[in-house]
C-alpha cells in the first residue's frame, strides 16, 4: 500500500524459501525464516530508498537495506508477524508498506456464531453415531490455548479402541541385531505392557521390544524375515525406503494380502543402498504405529567410506540411533478409532515425547566427543525441530544417503518418516539439552506461542575424549554431484503433478466455522496440536485427504501412473493454498529414491537421495524420481491419519 501522497509507487514482497537441507526453513526456536524479495516500481530516481521490517507493535525494527526500482533480494528475516516498510531518504518518511499474511490472523467475531459456539445444540450429523461416542475420555489440551465450550463438547463419532491384555509380557528396550547375508530373522508383532512416566499401558511391539529390534545389515546383503502376526488385528510389515522386490513391500491390496491374526509371512529382503531405514506396519498405521510398532534398519557402511562418498563411522567417537515418537495420553490412555481414525484433520499429536520409547533420553559423553545421531521420525503426524544446546551440529545425510556437502545447522526439521544423520560435537563440559522447539499457533486468537520439550540430557564429562576428531569435524566435506545433470531438470516442465488437498462433509458447526475463519492464514507447518478438540473429533468418515492429478482430475488410487524403468521422472507436488485446511504433508514413495529439486521454485543447492519429502502448507516441491526398481509402489502421505483417510496412490514402474 502506498502512503497518502505517494501516488504512482507500487511494490510487492515475496517471502521466498531460504535454500538449505530442509524444505522448511525455521530458526532453532521454531520461527519461520524467509528471504524477502521486494519488487518496486515508480520510485523517484532523484531520491534513495530503504526497506525495513517491523513487528506490528513497532517494538522491533530492522533495516533490510537500500532498494531500487526492480527486484531487490534482501537479508533473511525470522519475524512471525511483521510489516515491511519502504522509506524515502533523507526525510525518513515511509512511502510504501505491506503486511505479512500472518498479521491477518485476528480473533474471530465470536458473535458471528455464538449459538453454535456455545455448548449446544449437538450436531445433527453426529446424532447417528451417539452410541459410538460413549466411552471416550477427555483429551488433554494445552493451557496456552483458547477453547470454546462447543469445542470442548466434541467427541469422535467412532468406537474407541485400545488393546487389553493384562497378561501381556512387559516390553524390553530395543536390542541390536547384526544380520549377515543369508541370515533369517524371526519377527513377531504382539501385545506388550509398558510403563511410561509411572503409568502402565497395553501397547504393541515387535519381538516385545521398544522400538523393535535395530537391524544392522551390510549393503548388498539379503535376509529372510519369518514374520508372525500376534496382534488381535490384521497387519503387514513395510520396509520403509528399502529398494526391495515389491512382493515384499508389505502393502495390503497392492502387493500382498493383509495377514489375519495368527498368520505368518516370509519376507525376502535385499539392501542395495547404505543408509538408515525403518520398518512399520502398513495397515491402520494410525493405530498400529501409534501403539509402538516400528524399528530401525541401519545398512552399513554408512555413509559410504574410504574412496566412496561420505565420512565413515571411523570419523566419530560414537553412534546413536534415535527413534522420535509422541504418545497421546490423558488421565487414562486416549483410545484410537476402531472403524476409522480420529484426528483425521491434523493427525494425532502426542503429549509425551519419546526417544527410543523412553521419555527421558540420557547419554554420557566426554568433552570434545563427536557423536553421530541417526534420527528417524516415527510419530503419526508431528514434525520435529530438534537441537542440542551448547553444541555444534552438522547435517551429513538424509533418508537414503549423504548430502552433496556437509552443512552446519542450528536444528533438524524432520517430518514423519524422514531420516537425518547429524554429527554433533560436545565442546563444553556440563550438560547439553536435546530439545524440540517449535511455535504453536492459537488459532482462535491468532497468537503464536513457544513450545519447548526436553527430549533428553547429554552429560559431558570434563575429561577430553580420545581420539579427538575435532579437526575432521571442523571441516565441511564436499562430494561430487549425485547425478551428473540434476540441474538440467530444474527448467524442464514436470512430467506429472499432484495437488494435495482435502474434502470434508458433516463436520460439526463449530469446526466448520472456526476452520473457515482460520483459513485466512496457514503456517508452513502445523507444529503441534493447537486445535485439539476439533482435530480429535474429526474422523476418516468426515475428512477425505486427496492426491489429485490436475492433468486428468483423477484422485488417489485412480491416478495410477506408469513409468519406464531407468528413467528420471519429475513430479511437482502442489500443496493447495486454498484448501479448507492447509497443512504440511510428508509424501513418501515406496521402492524408489528421489531428489528434492526445488521448493517454491528455489533450487535445492545441496542434494541427497530421499524417499520422503515434507511439503509445507501452500508450497510447491519438485522431486526427481529415479525410477529404477520395477513393480507396483505406493505414493502417499505419511501422516498416519491422512493415509487412513485416503491420501494415497500407486505407481507402476515397468
Ligand atoms: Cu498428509
Amino acid at each position: 500500500m502506498a502512503a497518502p501522497g505517494a501516488s504512482g509507487l507500487s511494490g510487492r514482497v515475496e517471502l521466498s524459501h531460504p535454500p538449505g537441507p530442509f524444505t522448511v526453513a525455521v530458526s532453532a526456536d521454531g520461527r519461520s525464516r524467509y528471504v524477502p524479495i521486494i519488487s518496486l516500481s515508480g520510485l523517484s530516481s532523484a531520491r534513495s530508498y530503504v526497506a525495513w521490517v517491523a513487528r506490528p507493535q513497532l517494538d522491533s525494527i530492522i533495516k533490510l537495506g537500500r532498494v531500487k526500482n526492480g527486484i531487490n533480494r534482501l537479508r533473511e528475516i525470522d519475524f512471525e508477524k511483521f510489516n515491511v516498510l519502504i522509506s524515502e531518504e533523507p526525510s525518513g518518511r515511509y512511502v510504501l508498506r505491506g503486511q505479512s499474511p500472518s498479521t491477518r490472523l485476528f480473533p474471530p467475531d465470536l458473535l458471528e456464531f455464538s449459538v453454535g459456539g456455545m455448548g449446544q445444540p449437538r450436531d445433527t450429523a453426529m446424532h447417528h453415531h451417539h452410541d459410538a461416542e460413549a466411552g471416550w475420555p477427555m483429551v488433554p489440551t494445552s493451557p496456552q490455548l483458547t477453547m470454546l465450550p462447543s469445542e470442548m463438547a466434541l467427541r469422535p463419532a467412532v468406537t474407541p479402541y485400545l488393546p487389553v491384555d493384562s497378561t501381556a509380557p512387559v516390553a524390553r528396550a530395543s536390542r541390536r541385531l547384526r544380520l549377515r547375508d543369508g541370515d533369517t530373522l524371526h519377527l513377531e508383532a504382539g501385545i506388550v505392557r509398558r510403563t511410561i512416566k509411572g503409568q502402565t499401558y497395553t501397547l504393541y511391539a515387535f519381538n516385545g521390544q521398544y522400538p523393535g529390534p535395530l537391524l544392522e545389515v551390510t549393503r548388498g546383503s539379503q535376509i529372510v524375515v519369518l514374520f508372525h502376526n500376534g496382534l488381535p488385528d490384521s497387519t503387514t510389515v513395510h520396509w520403509h525406503g528399502v529398494r526391495l522386490d515389491d512382493h515384499f513391500d508389505g502393502v495390503p491390496g497392492l502387493t500382498q494380502v493383509a495377514l489375519a491374526p495368527g498368520e505368518t509371512f516370509t519376507y525376502h529382503l535385499r539392501f542395495p543402498d547404505a543408509g538408515i531405514y525403518w520398518y512399520h506396519p502398513h495397515v491402520r498405521e494410525d493405530v498400529q504405529q501409534e501403539l509402538g510398532l516400528y524399528g530401525d534398519i541401519l545398512v552399513r557402511p554408512f555413509p559410504l567410506s574410504g574412496t566412496e562418498r561420505g565420512r565413515g563411522s571411523e570419523d566419530v567417537n560414537r553412534e546413536e540411533i534415535l527413534m522420535l515418537d509422541d504418545l497421546l495420553v490423558g488421565d487414562t490412555p486416549i483410545p484410537l478409532g476402531l472403524e476409522s481414525p480420529t484426528h483425521a484433520l491434523m493427525g494425532r499429536f502426542g503429549n509425551v515425547m519419546l526417544v527410543n520409547g523412553e521419555p527421558d533420553y540420557r547419554l554420557s559423553v566426554r568433552r570434545g566427543e563427536v557423536v553421530r545421531f541417526y534420527l528417524t521420525n516415527a510419530s503419526n503426524t508431528r514434525t520435529w525441530n530438534v537441537s542440542f544446546t551448547g553444541a555444534r551440529m552438522k547435517v551429513v545425510a538424509s533418508d537414503a544417503g549423504p548430502f552433496e556437502h556437509e552443512a552446519w545447522i542450528a536444528s533438524v526439521v524432520i517430518g514423519p518418516a524422514e531420516r537425518y544423520v547429524v554429527d554433533v560435537r560436545f565442546d563444553a563440559s556440563g550438560s547439553s539439552q536435546f530439545l524440540n522447539r517449535v511455535r504453536g499457533l492459537d488459532h482462535l486468537y491468532g497468537r503464536f506461542f513457544s513450545e519447548v520439550d526436553t527430549l533428553g540430557i547429554i552429560t559431558v564429562a570434563a575429561q577430553y575424549v580420545r581420539p579427538d576428531h575435532g579437526a575432521a569435524f571442523a571441516a565441511l566435506r564436499r562430494y561430487p554431484p549425485l547425478i551428473a545433470d540434476a540441474r538440467s531438470y530444474l527448467d524442464r516442465p514436470p512430467d506429472h503433478a499432484l495437488i494435495l488437498t482435502l474434502e470434508t462433509h458433516d463436520l460439526p458447526f463449530v469446526t466448520q466455522r472456526l476452520m473457515q475463519l482460520d483459513s485466512i492464514y496457514f503456517a508452513p507447518v502445523e507444529w503441534s496440536g493447537t486445535m485439539p478438540m476439533m482435530n480429535w473429533a474429526s474422523t476418516g468418515r468426515q475428512v477425505r485427504w486427496i492426491l489429485r492429478d490436475p492433468a486428468t482430475g483423477l484422485e488417489n488410487t485412480a491416478v495410477d501412473w506408469r513409468f519406464a524403468r531407468g528413467t528420471f521422472v519429475k513430479i511437482r507436488l502442489v500443496n493447495e493454498r486454498r484448501a479448507f485446511h492447509g497443512m504440511q504433508h510428508p509424501i513418501h514413495l515406496h521402492g524408489q529414491r528421489f531428489l528434492v529439486l526445488a521448493v517454491n521454485g528455489v533450487p535445492t543447492e545441496n542434494l541427497a537421495w530421499k524417499d520422503t519429502v515434507l511439503v509445507p502448507a501452500g508450497s510447491t516441491v519438485d522431486i526427481l524420481v529415479d525410477a529404477a526398481n520395477p513393480g507396483h509402489w505406493m505414493l502417499h502421505c505419511h501422516i498416519a491419519e491422512h493415509l487412513s483417510a485416503g491420501m494415497m496412490t500407486h505407481i507402476t514402474v515397468d
